[in-house]
């Protein structure tokens, strides 16, 4: 066409919603390609951006948002409409359960059909399904409204308790064109997106007072403690009033696992006996027994720091609520605390370092037991052995009996290194949280993989091996969820529900896409894989066989699990 528009004034969707992404700082898309937003990908590749594509949406998702909590910025997923929206979502739900800041974008189908239900290519009122799940959801039904909708999302993803948010963007919208000068001024550089939240003097010397007033006062750091980045002044307030913590699992390395003041090896101990427990961005919720039951006193005080105000009396009456950003509070804390007004008794301390001891070497003999063949203890110690002198490394963990002993056995000591099934419990997150982790940091990824846990999003080894990430996965092979010996109740012969193949070589899939498997059934040759396989700095997968009667049902979660007491089972 001769007389065409001129293209230099023109512009579209597609390169909207790139210049958005871009002027906000976002580097980074994890994806799936398909009709509406194939283009939108290629795009932002061509335009700087990183692209990563995945197998699944769900992980894409799950590695957006584990890449938000790492870096503070929103991780974007991007999905095509209905049935690819709806595998990005359960990380959507997922992220916003855990307080993951990720923003999932997906393309969606004609509106005018949609909403009549007349039965168009994809068809699904997504904004709305999205809602329940999300900490927002938008739609973007005019190419002047991007630079508007994204600057939104981003607010809405990372302010206050972050979470996640949906953005839905049509077809026509991804198509229409635009001036270039309208487009340009309709962008929009959001300011202050995280608002910091200081904290009222007057809940800072009301939560001091409380902690100087307790005999046996102890210090729970959650996930919230670890996104906030508050390093160095946790650490100087943990440090400087003397009092015992408690990582929660993400939280762990936060301050380093091997330090004295660790309660960690005494956990039941000090959750029964503390009297005042101060929560740093750690919910009450199942994964602390709701604060009640036999694990606590029904006495205990509690200092809670959370940056939401409807945390606190979730579901123990909280005497001392900070409501802040943890950054902002721990600097008040520390302007406001005088040498030696916070000091636990010895006693407790003692008590403490005891019950520490004698926890220690229970587990020194589990850990030192040399069983043929492996079980979880044996494989764990020597991952922890190989990991001891690489504390960058990031570690990723699903699994019951493989993350519930491997939180205990593998120490951390960076923060956010350790990345797990968090407050779900979900499995599905591995491969997702490892490549997520690997593309923002650069460094390299271990992920300890129940067989079961890593089933759920096994097939993006191959995107693993597409980019060259430095990831090492070890499968351990106990052949089931939870054990490999269940059988089934009615006689026949179909395995019993919790069975998975056995003698599964999990290690020959990766070789599929030139990755390196390895196969191993003691520990000797788990500590020379894994050495092997991070010295190489490629993908590699390790096939760990464990002795299929080692595990536990439901791994430590007995008490969540109802059984009947009726017939079978
Ligand atoms: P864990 O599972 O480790 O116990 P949770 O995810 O249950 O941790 O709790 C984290 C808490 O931290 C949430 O209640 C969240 O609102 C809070 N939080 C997240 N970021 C911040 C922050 N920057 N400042 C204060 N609180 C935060
Ligand atoms: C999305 C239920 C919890 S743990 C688990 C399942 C299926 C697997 C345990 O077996 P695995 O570990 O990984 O082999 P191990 O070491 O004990 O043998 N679907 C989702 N999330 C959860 N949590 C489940 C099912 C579950
Ligand atoms: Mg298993």
């Amino acid at each position: 066409m001769e007389d065409k528009i001129n293209s230099h004034s023109i512009t579209d969707g597609f390169h909207l919603v790139v210049d958005a992404l871009k002027l906000n700082g976002i580097d980074t898309i994890f994806g799936l390609a398909g009709i509406p937003i194939t283009d939108l990908a290629r795009l932002a590749q061509a335009e700087g951006l990183r692209y990563i594509g995945f197998r699944h949406e769900q992980s894409a998702g799950n590695a957006a948002a584990i890449a938000g909590y790492l870096t503070r910025k929103p991780g974007i997923c991007l999905t095509v409409s209905a049935p690819g929206f709806l595998n990005g979502m359960v990380a959507l739900a997922n992220a916003t359960t855990n307080g993951f800041p990720m923003i999932q974008i997906s393309g969606s189908s004609d509106r005018a059909i949609v909403d009549l239900q007349q039965g168009d290519y994809e068809e699904l009122d997504q904004m709305n399904a999205a809602k329940p799940y999300a900490k927002a959801a938008f739609r973007i039904n005019k190419p002047e409204d991007i630079g508007i909708g994204v600057a939104r999302a981003i607010h809405a993803a990372v302010s206050g308790r972050p979470g996640g948010v949906y953005l839905d963007l049509t077809a026509e919208v991804l198509a229409a064109s635009l001036d270039t000068d309208a487009a340009a001024r309709s962008l929009v550089r959001v300011v202050d997106p995280a608002p910091r939240q200081i904290p009222d003097p007057e809940s800072i010397k009301r939560a001091l007072d409380l902690l100087a007033s307790a005999q046996r006062p102890l210090i729970i750091l959650g996930k919230g403690a670890a996104y906030a980045q508050a390093d160095d002044a946790i650490r100087s307030f943990v440090e400087m009033t003397g009092i015992p913590y408690l990582p929660m699992s993400m939280a762990k390395g936060l301050l380093p696992d091997n330090l004295k003041q660790s309660a960690a090896a005494a956990r039941s101990f000090v959750l029964a006996q503390a009297d005042v427990v101060m929560l740093i961005g750690a919910r009450l919720n199942w994964l602390l027994a709701h604060g009640k039951g036999p694990q606590w006193s029904p006495t205990t005080r509690f200092v809670q720091l959370d940056i939401s105000p409807t945390e606190i009396d979730s579901n123990r009456p909280i005497a001392a609520p900070v409501v802040a950003d943890i950054g902002s509070a721990m600097s008040a804390f520390l302007a406001e605390l005088k040498p030696g007004y916070i000091r636990p008794k010895t006693m407790w301390l003692d008590a403490i370092a005891e019950r520490k001891r004698h926890n220690t070497e229970r587990m020194a003999a589990q850990l030192n037991a040399s069983r043929n063949p492996m079980d979880f203890y044996s494989a764990l110690r020597a991952i922890r052995d190989v990991l001891a002198d690489k504390p960058h490394i990031y570690l990723v963990n699903e699994g019951a009996n493989t993350l519930d002993i491997g939180r205990n056995i593998i120490d951390m000591r960076e923060p956010r290194k350790r990345l797990d099934s968090g407050t779900w419990g979900v499995m599905g997150i591995g491969m997702g949280y490892a490549i997520g982790a690997a593309v923002v940091s650069g460094q390299p990824v271990v992920a300890v993989e129940g067989d079961s846990a890593f089933g759920f999003s096994g097939m993006e080894i191959e995107t693993i091996c597409r980019y060259h990430l430095p990831i090492v996965v070890l499968v351990f092979n106990n052949g089931g969820i939870y054990r490999g010996d269940d059988v089934n109740q009615s006689g026949g012969a179909d395995p019993s529900p919790t069975a998975l193949m056995k003698n599964a070589r999990y290690d020959k899939l990766i070789e599929a896409f030139n990755g390196t498997g390895y196969h191993v059934t003691e520990p000797r040759s788990v500590t020379k894989a894994l050495t092997d396989a991070l010295a190489s700095g490629k993908p590699a997968l390790i096939n760990c066989v464990i002795d299929p009667t080692a595990g536990t049902e439901s791994g430590h979660l007995q008490n969540l699990n109802p059984q009947t007491q009726v017939g079978h089972a």
